[in-house]
Formats: structure tokens, sequence, C-alpha cells
């Protein structure tokens, strides 16, 4: 019987593979399954077997698998690889486009494209075949990659067409890819990348090719070295030219008439960004015609004609100079970075959140440590990670602070929390924040006393507790900065004004651990009176629907300490209401917040409240935290190292929320 000739067979194939491959890594749409595909590629390997006198260099089975290199050969680009000039505002854009304007006597119009956070490669093709593959360098001389970059399923190894050609663009590593490969080296105790284009510069630079293999690298060409001799005229055939011959070029590119169109390109992509499979840093514009371009010429550094506009840097890089401790209301110890101040998303950025010590240590965070700062939810800034390199060799890790830095008494760590609380009651710092709390809108609501004033009457020594506002004088209002008689009488009228609050606003003004205020409506509700409160029975306020243990204990401890039931006395006899005043307890409880009603689920680790503290939070507001994410679930809160229970939120989309997310739906809750 007469074999079909291998030579056909193998050809066949082949064409059948790259097509299939191109629709797959090329045009995003594939044309067969997974299981099809590998089914034929292992046919062609068998047959490369059995005939490797037939394999040729551009076979698809030739990708992976070449040798293992001491180093990186040079090459010598044959035109220099240019970067681009930075606009960094709408000004600078408008003036690069007035520019333009002057340079050429052309209508012109841009191409505007996403600029890819990736590394900008070269790729020359000769007789159809690609022959070296090469990285920028310094513009002139570039390093040979070549047999990393044949790993790379979207780079072509031949053209269909007869071409020779060298084309430029941005290797990166896709988002996903990044995120799974992280994933593995974090289990498998290895150092994880930072961002996409640190991963995609490290695959690049490997001198075994099987290692970039495995990294999911991909390509978008957007140059043609000489364009002129393919016959084409602008930017935008340029680009259809590499769609057409088998290049991933960026299908997002826009063209535009004029800069108004460019600058409403860039507002879109902006905030689109984070929703694409990629990283990009910007957008890049440019004169779409080449005789224009040609006009406009060259600076000796970077093409006239193209400007990079570059968006806000999300990350940034800083050095820590100080850690500060600061005592919240409850004497929760916190650090903040003091850091050299960086732009940062927009902003100039000097302190960052450490959240607990617990972070410090985990992150083994150090003075002088160069760092990554981002913005959490694009609010808060926060140290991602410490630059090791950038290490002093004499650093030393930051101890745990054993005392409180503004009353020096020791400091405890509560078991099962992550805090560091000072416990002196009298901590200057604690009453402070203690003042501010009680006099806020949904405690005692007393207008005129923010925190300088507050601070002010402390340091004077005119109040020692919240008591003593019901017996501040004129004359000791008229001793502070800036307060004169009007203010002064107006601060009186609002502190007297306050007297007459119904109970639950004092409860909550207090400031009891835990006690929130909808606890504080409840108890006062169920109580009437403080003189209740006080002699209740912790199974008495455990009683009530949504107190839970926490709640109880807290309330317990804070009127078992002598100096409370003082405080009270002191505010019966400053004339201060101790009865509960509300009547219809509906039009009370109404809770303004996102979580009432909602189920939620609360998985991974959190840091700014522990678990238990963030369930009896949403409790107050009115949410049902349940153990399990099923259908119901509305809302799934997800700290670090979040598992199988934020996958199956994802799975059935439902909404995922990050703890700071969590954090800034409490603070814009209308019960606090
Ligand atoms: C000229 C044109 C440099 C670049 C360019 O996505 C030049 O066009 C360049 F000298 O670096 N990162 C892009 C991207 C980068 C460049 C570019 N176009 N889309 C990118």
């Amino acid at each position: 019987m007469e074999k079909v000739k291998p030579e056909a067979q193998i050809k066949e194939i082949r064409k059948k593979l790259n097509k299939w491959a191109h629709a797959y890594y090329v045009l995003d749409t594939p044309l067969v399954s997974d299981s099809d595909y590998d089914k034929l590629y292992r046919e062609l390997q068998d047959l490369e077997t059995v005939y490797p006198e037939l394999i040729t260099t551009d076979s698809i089975t030739q990708r992976v698998g070449g040798k293992l290199l001491d180093g990186f050969k040079k090459i010598e680009h044959k035109t220099p690889m240019m970067s681009l000039g930075n606009a960094f505002n709408e000004a600078e854009l408008r003036e690069f486009d007035a520019r333009v304007k002057k340079g050429t006597n052309q209508a012109i119009s841009y191409m505007v494209e996403l600029k890819i956070d990736g590394l900008a490669i070269n790729l020359s093709y000769v007789n159809s075949q690609l022959v070296t593959g090469a990285t920028r360098g310094d513009g002139v001389i570039g390093e040979d990659i070549t047999q990393n970059l044949r790993t790379v399923y979207s780079i072509p190894l031949s053209l269909e067409a007869d071409l020779t050609i060298d084309v430029r663009g941005e290797c990166f590593m896709p988002k996903a890819s990044f995120a799974s490969l992280n994933e593995r080296r974090d289990l498998e105790g290895e150092a994880v990348f930072a961002n996409p284009r640190n991963a995609a510069a490290g695959s690049l630079r490997q001198l075994d090719s099987k290692v970039t293999a495995k990294r999911q690298l991909s390509t978008f060409i957007y140059t043609i070295a000489n364009p002129e001799q393919f016959g084409l005229t602008s930017q935008a055939q340029a680009l259809d030219f590499l769609d057409n011959h088998g290049f991933k070029t960026n299908h997002r590119r826009q063209l535009c008439q004029n800069i108004d169109e460019v600058w409403a390109y860039i507002e879109e992509f902006r905030d689109k960004r984070h929703s694409l499979d990629y990283e990009i840093d910007g957008i890049v514009i440019k004169v779409n015609e080449f005789s224009a371009q040609e006009e406009l010429g060259f600076t000796v550094k970077a093409p006239k004609w193209a400007i990079a506009y570059k968006f806000p840097a999300e990350e940034a890089e800083t050095v820590i100079r100080d850690i500060e401790w600061t005592v919240g209301r409850t004497g929760v110890v916190t650090p903040t970075a003091i850091m050299d101040s960086v732009q940062l998303a927009g902003t100039s950025v000097a302190r960052a959140s450490l959240h607990n010590y617990d972070l410090i240590k985990e992150k083994d965070i150090r003075l002088l440590d160069t760092v990554m700062v981002h913005k959490a939810g694009d609010i808060i800034p926060e140290v991602t990670r410490v630059v090791l390199d950038k290490r002093p060799k004499d650093s030393r890790a930051y101890p745990e602070p054993t005392h409180c830095p503004v009353c020096d008494s020791v400091l405890e760590k509560i078991e099962s929390e992550v805090a560091i609380r000072c416990m002196n009651p009298l901590c200057p710092a604690q009453i402070k924040e203690g003042l501010n709390h009680f006099v806020s809108r949904n405690a005692m609501n007393i207008d005129g006393l923010g925190p300088k004033v507050l601070e002010q009457l402390y340091d004077k020594g005119f109040i020692k507790q919240v008591s003593d506002l019901y017996y501040l004088t004129e004359s000791d209002l008229l001793q502070l900065d800036k307060i004169k008689e009007k203010s002064a009488n107006n601060i009186l009228t609002a502190i007297n004004a306050s007297k007459t609050n119904s109970l639950e606003k004092l409860l909550f003004g207090l400031g009891i651990q835990h006690v929130g205020a909808k606890a504080a409506k409840l108890i006062a509700e169920e109580f009437k009176t403080m003189t209740n409160i006080m002699s209740a029975s912790k199974e008495s306020i455990n009683q009530i629907d949504s107190i839970g243990p926490v709640i109880v204990d807290s309330i317990h401890k804070y009127f078992l300490v002598p100096g409370a039931t003082e405080l009270i006395n002191s505010l019966i006899s400053a004339g201060v209401n101790m009865d509960y005043l509300g009547l219809n307890l509906a039009d009370t409880l109404q809770v303004d917040s996102i979580f009432n009603g909602k189920t939620v689920v609360l998985t991974g680790k959190l840091f700014t409240y522990n678990r238990r503290e963030a369930k009896e939070k949403m409790e107050s507001l009115g949410a049902k935290v349940t153990g399990s994410v099923s259908k119901k679930t509305d809302i799934v809160v997800a700290g670090e190292e979040a598992g199988s229970k934020l996958e199956k939120a994802l799975e059935l989309g439902i909404t995922v929320w990050s703890e700071e997310e969590m954090v800034e739906a409490f603070n814009e809750s209308k019960d606090n």
C-alpha cells in the first residue's frame, strides 16, 4: 500500500496547527478544543520522531528546547530602538499637539494605542523566518533573546509571505498568568514577583528557555522598522499590515482626528485600564501619517512625532525614615510609616498605615528600608513590600514596642487580637480621642469642639474627662487660641444643649469598646436609665437580640472600674440627662448602612479588625454574618490569603469586597 508522503503530511499538519495556534494566541478566538489541538500536536511530534530529517526550525514543536546558554549575545539593531518622550498631564499633551502642528504643514491625525507595560523587543525576519529576537538594551545594542522569544506563541516563527522585515513591540505577562505564577511560587516558597513587568523581564532573562516557555508570555507588535519598503504610508496601515502577516497587534487602538479626541480616549482608558487582561502604564499618541512623521523627525532620544501619556503611578518606591505609633480611643497602638514623600496615583504621599506590629514583622519592614507603596482601594497608602536589594547592611528588625508612646505605661498584647493596647485609662492620647468621640455627631453632637480645641482644653488642664466639659466657663474658653467671645458662647450653648440628649447618645459617647451606636440604642431602649444599665446582669444584656457576648463583656467590664461610676455621677451633677427619651423604636432604629439586611461572609486575614469585631460591627449595622458562601450571600469580604470561599464567591458572581472596602462602608454607615 502506498503511504501518504510523510513530507506532505507533516507540512499539512503544521499548517493546521499554526492556524489553530494563531487563532488561539493571536486572535484570542480558539478554533478547536485543547484536546483536539493536543492530539494533532502529538501526531506531529510522533512523525518528527520517525522522520527527524524533516524537522524544520519553524516547526511548532521547535519552540522550546534550545541549548542552555551561559549568557546572552549582543545584537546591534539595524536602526536604533528609541524610547518615547512623556506627557504627565493634559497641558503637556496639548503642548505636544502644538509642537506637532508647528512642525508640519500637513493636516494630520493621531493613532492612539495603549502603552503596554512590558519589555520592548525587536524581531528580525529574513525570507519569512524569524532569525533573531532582541531586547531594546541601550537602544543601539540589545541582547539576543531569540531562544526565549521563540517560546512565545503569539510570535510567528515564520511568516506566510516571504518578507524580510524587522518589527518591534512589547513582550508582557498577562495579569492572569502573573497571578497564577506568583501563587505557585508562593506555594513553593519562592520569592514572588512584584508586578507583571518584573515577571516578564525575569522570564525573558532565563538562560534555559524551558523556564521561559512555562511563563505564558504574550506580545503586542506596534512598529515596522522600515515601513516605506512595504509601500505603507501611515501607522494605521502599518498596524493592519502587521495583523495581516500574523502578528498580534492591540486592537484597542483608535484613529483620532484631533487632540480632544485623543484626550477622550485617554480618559476612557484611565478608568478602564484595570479591567484589561494586561497592564498598561499609559497611552501612546503617534502622528498617523508617515510623511508628517518624517517632517517632524527625531530628537537625540525620541521621535518628535510621538509621545507617551503616562498614567499617575499607582505603585512607587520610597524610603522609610521613621515609624510613628499612635494611640486610639480604645488604647490600640497603631504604627504609621513616615517616608520620603513620593508621587502616587496623582498625590504626594509621605505616610502609610502599617496596620499593626504583626504586619511589620511579617513583611519584615525596617527603618531605612526602601519599600514599595501603593494606594489600597486608591485611597489609603499602604506599604506592599520591602525592596530587599536596597536594604542597608546594618539594618535590624524593628522591635515590638513595649511601652505606650504617649503615657509610657506597659503595653499589652491581647490574645486573639493582633493589636497591642495601652491599658491606662488615663492615657492622654486615649482621653483626647475619647473626647473627640464624645462630641461627635452620633454621640453627644456638640458643635464647635474640634480636635484642636479639645486638645488645648486638655493640655491646659481644663478637662480631664468628658464630664469636665459641662463645667467649662467662658473665661476658660477665652484662654484658647482663636476663641473669641462669640465662639466661646456658641460652644457653651452647644454643650448645654447636649444635656438633654437621649440616653443612647450618652451611652455611645462614653466610648465603651464594641458598643456602636446601634448597640447603644438597643440597650438604652431596653433598660431605659443609666442606673439600670449599670446594675444590669450580663445575662439580661445578653437577652437583647443581636447583642453578643463581646459587647456584654465589654459593658460589664467598663462599669466595674470605679472611675466609671465617678464619671457618671459627675455627669449627673452637671445635669446631663440619664434617661431614654426615644418613643418609637422603629423610628430610631433606622440604620443607614449598606450592611442593613445583607447576608455577609468574612474570609481571609483581616488587619484593621479581627474577625469577631468585624462580625459584631456588621451585625450592629443590620447584617447577618454567616460562615459559608451560597447563592443567598450578598457580600463576601475577602482579607488576605482568602481561599475557597473567595473562589466560590467569584464562581457564583457574588460581590467581593476588600477589607478596605469594608472599613470604608463602616465609616459611611450612619451608626458610628
Ligand atoms: C517610536 C514608537 C518608541 C515607541 C514607539 O505599548 C519609538 O511606539 C515605543 F521610538 O516605545 N509600550 C507602543 C508602545 C511603545 C512604543 C510605541 N508604541 N504601543 C507600548
